[in-house]
């Protein structure tokens, strides 16, 4: 059952500057991985870390519904494949709505990379991740969403 998030504070508001101080209780084994991890992801402070993985679930939980998202596509193929280079861009030509920006990388003699920024209708952007990713010749490919960035508490500081 999903829930629609309660509303948040204006953005970039003083309230949205505030912090919530709460205990959580964790099984010892269970904190001490988590310390480990904030330690090796390079967080000074523990809380500095749950508040990433608290955005990232939040992110994760409202592209469930959100009816726009934005993100990345990423794909890894071998331009050799016959009609795969062609098929490809002509997806990409299609969608130029959705596509924000597209950055190709060769990454040797026969593998390329495609990032690709997108944005816009989740249904649509889905499909057409769907359609790039199940491309013949595709040897893996990922949709990565991210949050549109406008309902989403920050650090406390802000990109002006
Ligand atoms: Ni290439």
């Amino acid at each position: 059952m999903a829930t629609k998030p309660a509303e948040t504070a204006p953005e970039n508001g003083p309230s949205s500057e505030g912090v919530a101080r709460f205990s959580v209780s964790l099984p010892t084994e269970l904190a001490r991985e988590l310390d480990a991890m904030a330690l090796e992801k390079g967080y000074s402070n523990r809380s500095l870390a749950v508040a990433d993985m608290v955005r990232a679930a939040l992110v994760e939980h409202r592209s469930e519904w959100a009816e726009e998202i934005a993100g990345t596509i990423t794909l890894l193929f071998d331009h050799h494949k016959p009609r795969l280079s062609g098929l490809l861009t002509e997806l990409q030509h299609d969608h130029t709505d959705l596509i924000i920006s597209t950055l190709h990388v060769h990454l040797d003699h026969d593998n390329c990379l495609e990032v690709i920024a997108v944005r816009g209708d989740a249904v649509q952007v889905r499909a057409l991740a769907n359609g790039l990713i199940a491309a013949k010749g595709v040897k893996h490919g990922r949709l990565i969403v991210t949050a549109t960035g406008q309902d989403l508490p920050s650090h406390s500081h802000s990109h002006e």
